[in-house]
């Protein structure tokens, strides 16, 4: 590889992967949470699906990397089918589409034994309705995914039969599956714990990915990154959900204790990094349908800001990992030329690609620079002008 050569096929190679990376936004990240201690309302946050909107296609038209909008039913959709005519109407307004299909398993009172995995078959009847009508949202709004995460689990040992549990989800799951159509998903995230603190029914990947595998060809694993024990190898897990043919998709989001949902690459950059260079690195046709989305809740910064930042940095992450020659860095590893790989695969991380990103950007006739334009677009204060007094007799009380 020659200087010039390389620098051109450097830019190249970043190009055209930024070409081809989007990464779906959610919902719930333009809303007003917090945690079980409280949320500080902002005045520009958004309630209505028409906010939401509003605010995604703000996003897709600062950055032209987050063409889909992630919906949560009973918070985006809560009539169902009923909703989709005012979707498209949204989708056409904002220029994003809705994307993958969250079903709400969690809130509801009937759930506080579980959903698909309680010991009550009335009450995985309606989880499984649920379900149903997920489907068919998506398959109205012609969406691919269904992404499921659920909160099952049990807080004391010896209160709940773990293995029963098993064998219900797998039966709800199952007719879920068989309700699927051609070219629809059912994405399955696991989650170690929270809200249950004893044990999480789909709790690893190991238990995602042979429900995955037992409930039908349609199902795949979605990997949160924040659904990991500290000291966990996320991208060793990647390596062999790619190699299963199983990854369906990510929840990106970052943290330095559990689940704590904060803005990517904001405490370990690294780790996405080592994630993409995985996807990067295996076949095509194992990563083309891999869903990126971000998951995160802005409980403190601006939820505009947070959102186009994380999309940036995603951006950058995965045009750093686009940097690597595979070709020979994987003739070094398998020469155990360690050194050497290791140097390649860090100069990679090491390198400031906002200058070839800024470029791009340019080229495609998006803003160099997002978040400086959403700062002179004053997006921000307009929205807080119209929305300040609604948020503002919003309440938020642990108890
Ligand atoms: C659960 C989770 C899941 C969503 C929720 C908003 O922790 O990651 O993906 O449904 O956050
Ligand atoms: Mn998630």
């Amino acid at each position: 590889m020659t200087n010039n050569g390389t620098s051109q096929s450097k830019k190249d190679r970043v190009w055209a992967a930024l070409d081809q990376f989007r990464i779906e936004i959610p919902s719930w990240g333009f809303a007003n949470t917090g945690t079980r201690f409280g949320k500080f309302v902002q005045s520009a946050a958004a309630t209505s699906i028409e906010e939401k909107f509003a605010d995604a296609g703000e996003v897709n038209r600062l950055t032209g990397a987050s063409p889909t909008v992630a919906l949560h039913v009973l918070w985006d959709v809560p009539n169902g089918t009923a909703d989709v005519a005012k979707i498209r109407a949204l989708e056409k307004q904002h220029g994003v589409k809705a994307g993958s299909i969250n079903p709400n398993l969690f809130q509801s009172q009937e759930y506080k034994f579980g959903s698909i995995a309680s010991p009550s078959a009335e009450v995985r009847k309606i989880a499984l309705g649920h379900l149903l009508e997920s489907v068919e949202i998506g398959r109205a709004l012609e969406t691919r995914d269904i992404s499921i995460w659920v909160s099952d689990g049990s807080n004391y040992p010896g209160t709940q039969s773990i293995s029963r549990r098993i064998g219900w989800m797998e039966e709800v799951l199952s007719a879920m599956h068989a309700a699927t159509t051609e070219g629809q998903r059912l994405l399955i995230e696991y989650k170690p714990f929270e809200p249950a603190f004893y044990h999480t029914d789909i709790a690893d990947w190991g238990m995602a990915l042979h429900l995955a595998q037992k409930v039908g060809p349609r199902a795949k694993v979605l990997v949160d990154t924040g659904h990991h024990y500290p000291g966990t190898n996320i991208e060793q897990i990647v390596a062999w959900l790619l190699h299963l043919d199983a990854l369906g998709g990510f929840h990106f989001n970052d943290r330095k204790y559990a689940d704590d949902d904060l803005t990517i690459g904001s405490i370990d950059p690294y780790q996405v990094f080592r994630i993409f260079h995985e996807i990067l690195s295996a076949p095509k046709a194992a990563t083309e349908g891999i869903a990126y989305m971000i998951d995160q809740s802005h409980n403190l910064k601006g939820k505009m800001e947070a959102m186009v930042q994380s999309v940036v940095t995603a951006q950058e992450l995965y045009a750093r990992a686009a940097l690597i020659d595979r070709e020979a860095l994987s003739k070094l590893q398998d020469d155990c030329k360690l050194v050497e790989a290791e140097e390649m695969f860090r100069d990679a991380f090491w390198t400031d690609v906002r200058p070839m990103v800024r470029a791009w950007r340019e080229a495609r006739g998006i803003p160099a620079d997002p978040l400086q334009e959403l700062r002179d677009s004053r997006y921000v204060e307009r929205i807080s002008q119209d929305r300040g007094q609604r948020n503002s007799n919003a309440v938020s009380s642990y108890a």
